[in-house]
């Protein structure tokens, strides 16, 4: 029987080339997002591709009613959701303390912060029903070390460390699996979206090196999702080759 997963911001970057590359595994896959025309042409994609089963579930992870109405939505075939990726977030500016802005913070915790826990709290007591299940979050080298001016976001990372190792051990007698995936830069929309639509900002970040590609960490949360029931990766940090830390990169 097919495995289930459901990707929260499977519109673009990891989470869509994660719903691709689950979909290739013959998972069925649950895909949600904000913008109902991205998805159904992830959806489609998928279906054409792969002849994948897929269900494609229009939210905002920030509105918590919705986030429970639409998990409580889901047809009981689609409830055996055996791996949920908490992918969706983003990064708004990059300014000081001093500087940044307040509606950013805020849309920064309600997204990768709240929006998360939400999720999980929607999706846990379907896993803890089958006594099995994977969580992986997606959390960020920024969660690991702060940056200059990366101040709201690295908190909201860090937090999301915090919460992998909290569930974890929270989970352990539901032998619910939980894997915090700590990607360094890599080349989504991730920095256009950080930089509200500068494209020239954005595409400097990424000049002088070769950063991750979506498919990369994709490859990393199947392969993740893949190992047997007794084995977890608990944390994973994976950069790019030219990237050393969390800020420092070798740029030619
Ligand atoms: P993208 O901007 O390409 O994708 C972000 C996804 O999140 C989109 O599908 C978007 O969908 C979804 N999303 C954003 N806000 C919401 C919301 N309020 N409700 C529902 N969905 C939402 O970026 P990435 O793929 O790069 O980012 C994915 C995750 O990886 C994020 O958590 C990010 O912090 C993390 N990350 C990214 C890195 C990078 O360098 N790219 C490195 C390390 C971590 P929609 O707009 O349709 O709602
Ligand atoms: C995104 C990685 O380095 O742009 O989480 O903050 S970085």
């Amino acid at each position: 029987m097919n495995k289930t997963v459901l990707i929260t911001g499977a519109t673009s970057g990891f989470g869509k080339a994660m719903a691709t590359k689950f979909a290739g595994a013959n998972y069925n896959c649950i895909i949600t997002g904000r913008r109902a025309d991205k998805l159904k042409e992830v959806a489609e994609e998928l279906i054409a591709i792969f002849g994948a089963k897929v269900l494609p579930l229009v939210f905002d992870v920030q509105d918590k009613e919705r986030v429970f109405e639409a998990i409580e939505s889901l047809p009981t075939e689609w409830k055996a959701i055996d791996v949920l990726i908490n992918n969706a977030g983003l990064a708004l500016g990059k300014d000081s303390f001093e500087n940044a802005s307040l509606d950013d913070w805020e849309t920064m915790i309600d997204t990768n912060l709240k929006g998360l826990l939400y999720v999980s709290k929607a999706v846990i007591p379907l896993m803890i029903a089958r006594k099995s299940g994977h969580i992986i979050n997606l959390g960020s080298t920024a969660g690991k070390e702060v940056y200059k001016d990366g101040n709201v976001y690295c908190a909201t990372k860090f937090a999301v460390d915090a919460i992998s190792k909290s569930m974890r051990i929270d989970l352990l007698p539901n032998k619910i699996k939980v894997t915090a995936i700590h990607p360094g830069s890599a080349d989504t929309a991730f920095s256009n979206i950080r930089f509200k639509g500068d494209g020239a900002k954005a595409a400097a970040f990424y000049e002088g090196y070769e950063p991750l590609h979506a498919e990369d960490v994709a490859d990393i949360a199947l392969y993740c999702a893949s190992l047997p029931p007794h084995v977890c990766i608990n944390d994973l940090v994976v950069t790019c080759t030219a990237q050393g830390s969390a800020s420092l990169f070798y740029k030619d």
